[in-house]
């Protein structure tokens, strides 16, 4: 390289340091000189849809989950219900006394000692599904069978299956930025790549087509319920407009679930995207499905990018701390606020997942979860399943408030027997249901099969104003602690996108899409167009490159909140220069010798190998 005048000269030089020290701190290969600090958080408030329900809107921002399916408990008998609910743990009294006269059947997860025959369970259930690794089926049982199925010879347990959680948000503001622009650029268009889709429904997808959102060749395997899955498979198609597309919903129980997977890889899918999680999967430990993508990841040379969840702002973790009657002190003896809290409107639901660090099918800790009026101290709901050796260490509420006013509500936790442990709780709930930060844990709010180290676990950036790139407050954070069949402390998460995008939407009118749900089929499209360019590069090395090609946010260097960074218009940068040249070289904005403290772009052209091993690298670092 011919280095004439001394400012040129004296440029390299700056440049060759600064690319020696970003290569040293940071995995980002376009270094934003500017500090770009992070904004204040915005108030989130959360909303749930149920598959009954409509969107609570009118709030200044609303966060929901959604509950994919009905997989509603209902039953006939009230008498033996309320006996079930005390003795399992499977039916609420709300739902005691709402069902009374519907019959029909319930979904529950069936664990059986080695060496049983699932035939044992065809005597009084329907087996949908089995999983003969984990030895479990889910069946199909009528409520008033349930006692008979979990007494039968080889049953190890019962567990209810609780609806998956879909990881959409949903905004009341108009202003959202968009970072298309910057994705078309760099002429790569994932071609070659077949992309899967897991997620509820694709029931509007010939909407989405003939509006020129997306191709007339997306293949169904399966339409599912619901429209979230239209929605992300036009994200992807944003991204990587020649990625070949497939669908195939979640389905209403966890096996499903697995099945979907195998169905996408059996279709020559080399990247699979999902936005589901399954609040029935164990917290501490890898559960049916993450045990089973587990696998599928280590058998097959698949990318499975799964969105983190929106959980960050309903979540707690701790150790039971004893308030000194055998209730469990949320503060820790912190603070005189010893409970969460939430305020319930009239008609408004709330369910509450609470499981702790037994291990999953041994449980002999016995704790119970309760939900309490504030004021009258009246107990609103319970569930007291026994944990005797044999159990699962979770219990779980689905609560209505069928008053004619607001109820303000408290979840309390009681230790029934055992030793102390550490405790874990999701709260899903409307946006108007109001929970109040007291005693709320943002970290360690990653479970499930997006926790697992060969899982790309998506969190989501703030992107409504791109100068701010703070998280968004509802994006679920690592690290992750699992306790079986070792303890370890997982880095999660692993990348972050834009949780905000403007999608066509299937009424004709520009819609907005946002939460993790928005950001992991970013991530994905972005892993079809790396691909696309290197199809001879493994899995492992797609994620390396998408990881140390990501914008570094936050804390310098991985971190457990953005994960790597963010993947946006950097990553496409990198790309389209990877392959257009291989020396070492810079460009430069705005930068004088006397204001080299100002912003400054600096991009890197450096051969892929080199990424990957400066990838490698910065893992060895950690
Ligand atoms: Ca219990
Ligand atoms: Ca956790
Ligand atoms: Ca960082």
């Amino acid at each position: 390289m011919y280095l004439g005048s001394y400012t040129t000269r004296v440029l390299y030089l700056l440049t060759l340091a600064t690319v020696f020290i970003c290569l040293l701190c940071s995995t980002s290969f376009v270094v934003h000189g500017e500090d770009e600090s992070t904004g204040p958080e915005q108030n989130a408030f959360y909303t749930l849809i149920s598959g009954s329900d409509t969107l609570i809107s009118g709030s200044d921002t609303l966060i929901s989950g959604y509950f994919l399916s009905d997989s509603e408990l209902l039953c006939s008998n009230s008498s033996v219900l309320k006996q079930m609910e005390r003795n399992l743990g499977i039916i609420s009294k709300e739902e005691i006394e709402n069902k009374e006269g519907r019959e029909e059947n319930v979904t529950v997860y069936v664990h059986l000692f080695p060496g049983t025959d699932v035939e044992v369970l065809a005597s009084c259930s329907r087996v949908e599904e089995w999983d003969k690794d984990t030895r479990t089926a889910a069946v199909c049982v009528k409520p008033e069978s349930i006692e008979e199925l979990s007494s039968l010879n080889g049953v190890r347990s019962v567990q209810p299956a609780i609806s998956p959680v879909i990881r959409k948000i949903d905004r009341g503001e108009k202003e959202l930025f968009s970072p298309w622009g910057f994705w078309k650029q760099g002429g790569l268009t994932g071609a070659g790549i077949k992309i899967g889709i897991i997620s509820d429904g694709v029931e509007d997808l010939s909407r989405a087509v003939e509006l020129g959102a997306l191709p007339d060749n997306v293949h169904v395997l399966s339409q599912g319920k619901g429209t979230e899955g239209t929605v992300i498979l036009e994200v992807v198609h944003e991204v990587s407009p020649g990625a070949e597309l497939y669908f195939h919903s979640a389905g209403s129980n966890k096996l499903e679930f697995n099945r979907a997977v195998d169905a996408l890889v059996a279709e020559g899918c080399r990247i699979i995207c999902d936005d589901v999680g399954w609040p029935d999967e164990p917290f501490f430990e890898d559960g049916v499905v993450a045990s089973h993508i587990k696998k599928v990841i280590e058998s097959q040379d698949i990318l499975y990018v799964s969105a983190a969840g929106n959980d960050a702002g309903r979540h707690y973790q701790g150790v039971f701390f004893d308030n000194g009657s055998g209730w469990h002190d949320f503060s820790s003896g912190t603070s005189p606020s010893k409970n969460i809290c939430a305020d319930i409107p009239q008609g408004e639901k709330m369910t509450l997942v609470l499981q702790w660090n037994d291990s999953w099918n041994s449980s002999e800790n016995d704790y119970d979860l309760y939900l309490y009026d504030r004021f009258s101290g009246e107990e609103l709901a319970a569930s007291e399943k026994v944990q005797s050796g044999t159990g699962t260490p979770l219990e779980y509420i689905k609560y209505t408030n069928r008053e004619e006013d607001a109820q303000k509500v408290r979840v309390s936790i009681k230790k029934h027997c055992g030793q102390d442990r550490m405790l874990e709780v999701y709260i899903y709930a409307n946006s108007s249901v109001k929970i109040q930060p007291d005693n709320l844990v943002e970290e360690d709010s990653v479970f499930g099969h997006p926790a697992v180290p060969e899982v790309i676990c998506v969190g989501a950036v703030d992107s409504r104003n791109p100068e701010n790139r703070g998280i968004a407050s509802y994006s679920s954070r690592g690290p992750v602690s699992i306790y079986y069949p070792d303890y370890e402390l997982r880095n999660k998460t692993d990348l972050s996108g834009p949780g905000n995008v403007k999608v066509s939407g299937t009424n004709g009118k520009n819609s907005f899409f946002a939460g993790t749900s928005a950001s992991a089929p970013s991530v994905a499209g972005i892993g079809a167009l790396v691909w696309s360019i290197c199809p001879e590069k493994n899995s492992s090395e797609i994620r390396e490159i998408l990881c140390s090609s990501a914008e570094d946010l936050g804390e310098p260097g991985y971190d457990t909140i953005f994960g790597h960074g963010s993947v946006d218009s950097s990553t496409v940068y990198l790309l389209r220069d990877l392959y257009t040249g291989n020396s070492l070289s810079s460009e430069k904005t705005g930068i004088s010798l006397s204001g080299a403290k100002g912003l400054f772009t600096l991009k890197i052209f450096i051969p892929l190998e080199k990424i990957c091993s400066v990838a490698k690298l910065s893992s060895g670092e950690k």
